[in-house]
């Protein structure tokens, strides 16, 4: 009995329980280079829940973007529309995959022009806490029209 009250003890001390580890790993991270003349592009990647816990993922800024937005696309009326949703719930040990045509992450109105190649700095707030992750800038490929059209 005392073995066991000893062990539980020492796992609960022990420095890995206090590592800050991110409960999300994110894979597959990318965002699409503004093309000239536009003002917002979008941001996917494959955000994974590594813990036995429902975690919340919500975007809290990208430079040099003014702007962003975690969006889903549902259909209205026979058509895909955008809209912004507050967090994203990623259930225990599962996966959200940010992709085109579904959730996707929303940038507006960048400070600079952003260049396919650069690395941007992504805050997402996770369970309520900042965290930092590294976005690729892909060149933007050709997609179905209605996907990106029009913005609010
Ligand atoms: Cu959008």
């Amino acid at each position: 009995m005392k073995a066991i009250v000893l062990a539980a003890l020492t796992a609960a001390l022990s420095p890995v329980a206090f590592a800050a580890k991110s409960p999300v790993t994110i894979s597959d991270a990318r965002i699409f280079a503004p093309i000239k003349g536009t003002n917002a592009t979008a941001g996917y990647g494959v955000i994974t829940n590594t813990t036995d816990k429902e975690v919340t993922v919500t975007v809290e800024r990208i430079e040099p973007f003014k702007a962003v937005e975690m969006h889903e696309t549902v259909e209205k009326d026979g058509r895909m529309a955008m809209q912004k949703v507050e967090k994203l719930t990623i259930p225990a040990k599962k996966s959200a995959e940010l992709k085109p045509g579904g959730n996707h992450i929303m940038l507006f109105d960048p400070t600079r022009e952003v260049k396919a190649d650069e690395t941007l700095k992504v805050s997402l707030k996770v369970n309520g806490k900042v965290e930092s992750f590294d976005f690729k800038v892909i060149p933007r490929v050709e997609t179905k029209k209605e996907e990106h059209h029009h913005h609010h």
